[in-house]
């Protein structure tokens, strides 16, 4: 297992639509079992393959709280079978936007396809947290970052506060 660099904005490979698996085998679950190492040592509660600078349909996320067990979650090609009219506003953050939050707005329930670990398909629900998580990180195989949700004056603010956080690093 190895530690990965986390790219963040403006990076323009965080803007990549990430390319679908053809098969989960063992050097997919390398990648997952790097991209969880990497999430948990931020730490954050999920990560896309893209943040990592490879462009594959891949999530990793463990909504486990910090004195529970761990409950590693892979998802490869997810799909979102169908959302929920009603939605939920949530204090987002990203790993690719260090130390900016703000609210965003998205469907409340999401009925989930993906395949797992093993390449096993899953069909599942998705409310609360996890639905926050899963369409956070399913935006990221989009190219899409949470502050793309926001006005464009808040989405140039908070470029440009990273940029100015990372030159004083
Ligand atoms: O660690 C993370 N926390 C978080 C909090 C609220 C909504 C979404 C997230 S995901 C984020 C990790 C990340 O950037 N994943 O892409
Ligand atoms: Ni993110």
């Amino acid at each position: 297992m190895a530690l990965r660099d986390i790219l963040v904005v403006p990076d323009p490979i965080l803007k990549k639509v990430s390319d679908r698996v053809d098969v989960v085998d063992d050097d997919l679950r390398a990648l997952m079992d790097d991209m969880l190492e990497t999430m948990y040592a931020a730490p954050g509660i999920g990560l896309a393959a893209i943040q990592i600078g490879v462009a594959k349909r891949v999530i990793v996320m463990d909504l486990a709280k910090q004195d529970e067990p761990k409950e590693p979650r892979h998802f490869v090609n997810p799909e979102i079978l169908w959302a929920s009219e009603e939605t939920q506003p949530y204090e987002e953050g990203c790993l690719s936007v260090p130390e900016i939050y703000d609210e965003v707005e998205r469907p409340a329930h999401v009925k989930l396809r993906y395949l797992d670990y093993h390449g096993k398909t899953i069909e599942e629900d998705a409310e609360g947290m996890y639905a926050v998580c899963i369409q956070h990180e399913m935006d990221h195989l989009d190219g899409v970052l949470f502050i793309d949700h926001l006005s464009r004056l808040k989405r140039e603010q908070a470029v440009k506060k990273v940029k100015k956080q990372a030159k004083a690093a």
